[in-house]
């Protein structure tokens, strides 16, 4: 294959060679001089030459061409003539050269992008869904399999909606500084998704059976079971004669396709202001079966969240008859579920981003 460095010879050869001839032929002409020829690369060296001798105005074969007037009459026939022929054969000189560099150029482009095939690949790190995203796109599936909507709810949310449509009275240890991050007097982060339950009952008529999943605040000291920010997911189903067992079918059906094992439930009374009755849920341990296990830390349950039947007066303040409609709510947390699903010990690791963690899963 033809290299740069013979070809920059064959240039610079093929020129001098055409100088000789000219002075062969037209001894009494000077050629003015042309260094630095190798100097160049041959694409600019082929320029170099053809400017040379065929440059529109400067070239040597122009200026003498021209020169042919100032002769006497006689003479300029066979000088023209002369002149004519020796152009004739520098063209034919360069496009030859021409040839050779058009073929060298192609080479080249061809070396420079040839791919190598026995180099080591570039290995692209693909991205994936973060482990609570994982839990909540799971969750948000076996819901929707269950004929519930999506229902996305603000972070930021005004006390109505954070307390007073809960029934939530103003006396509540839950409205303190010292529980909830407050904007001003009127705005406060949402201590939990149940404010979704009084956006979706004012929007829409029951009969409503939604799900809220979202990011809630709080003013607890993070441990390895607590965070100031964490996930929750809110259910409501409100419609004619909603009662506790359609409650605890609905939880059992959501945490036996979750754990993907048969899962038991049991109810411990509680108080949230916005259910009556309301309840603690808890389900036996599906990894020991309720024998006792570290994840259950030996008592054979594990507590999924709180729940019960809506509260007349919640129903009351969304303009929902209660002598018509009843229903039920839950709300449990996705960082400590997901925790149990993954064995996970500690669940500020979430909230870490360090790769070696998110990796996993
Ligand atoms: C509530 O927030 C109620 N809104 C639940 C509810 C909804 C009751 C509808 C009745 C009807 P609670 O404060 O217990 O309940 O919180 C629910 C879950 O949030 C807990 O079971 C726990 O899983 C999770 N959780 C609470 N605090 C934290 C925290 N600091 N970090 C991580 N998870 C938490």
């Amino acid at each position: 294959m033809l290299d740069a460095s013979t070809l920059q010879t064959a240039i610079a050869n093929a020129h001098q060679q055409l100088v000789r001839a000219f002075c062969e032929r037209f001894p009494e002409w000077t050629l003015p001089a042309f260094d630095g020829l190798m100097a160049l690369p041959p694409r600019r060296q082929w320029q170099a030459v053809n400017d040379y001798w065929l440059a529109r105005k400067h070239g040597v074969l122009t200026l003498k061409l021209k020169e042919l007037g100032t002769l006497p009459a006689d003479q300029r026939p066979s000088r023209g003539a002369a002149l004519n022929r020796f152009k004739a054969e520098v063209e034919a000189v360069l496009s030859q050269l021409e040839a050779q560099l058009r073929a060298f150029e192609e080479a080249e482009t061809i070396r420079r992008e040839a791919v190598d095939v026995t180099l080591p690949g570039l290995v692209r790190r693909r991205g994936r869904a973060h482990p609570l995203t994982q839990i909540r796109e799971r969750i948000e599936d076996i819901f929707v399999a269950m004929g519930y909507a999506v229902e996305d709810g603000p972070e930021v949310d005004t006390v109505f909606y954070n307390f007073d449509a809960l029934n939530i009275p103003p006396n509540h240890p839950a409205r303190d500084l010292t529980d909830t991050f407050y904007i001003d007097d009127e705005l406060a982060l949402r201590s939990q998704t149940s404010n979704v339950q009084i956006h979706a009952m004012q929007r829409r008529k029951p009969p409503l059976r939604i799900i809220a999943p979202g990011r809630v605040f709080r003013r607890d000291e993070p441990d390895a079971t607590h965070n100031p920010m964490f996930f929750q997911v809110e259910g409501l189903n409100v419609a004619p004669g909603i009662s506790m067992a359609d409650l605890k079918g609905t939880l059992q059906v959501f945490l036996t396709k979750l754990f993907e094992r048969p899962v038991t439930l049991r109810f411990r009374p509680s108080y949230f202001p916005f259910v009556e009755p309301g309840a603690e849920t808890d389900f036996q341990c599906p990894f020991c079966e309720g024998a006792g296990c570290r994840i259950c830390k030996h008592t054979g349950w594990i507590e999924l969240g709180g729940s019960g039947m809506v509260h007349p007066n919640v129903l009351r303040a969304c303009g929902i008859d209660p002598t018509e409609f009843s229903g039920f709510a839950f709300g449990f947390g996705i960082d400590r579920m997901a925790a149990l699903l993954y064995g996970i010990d500690d669940i500020r690791l979430y909230y870490e981003n360090d790769l070696r963690f998110l990796s996993q899963f």
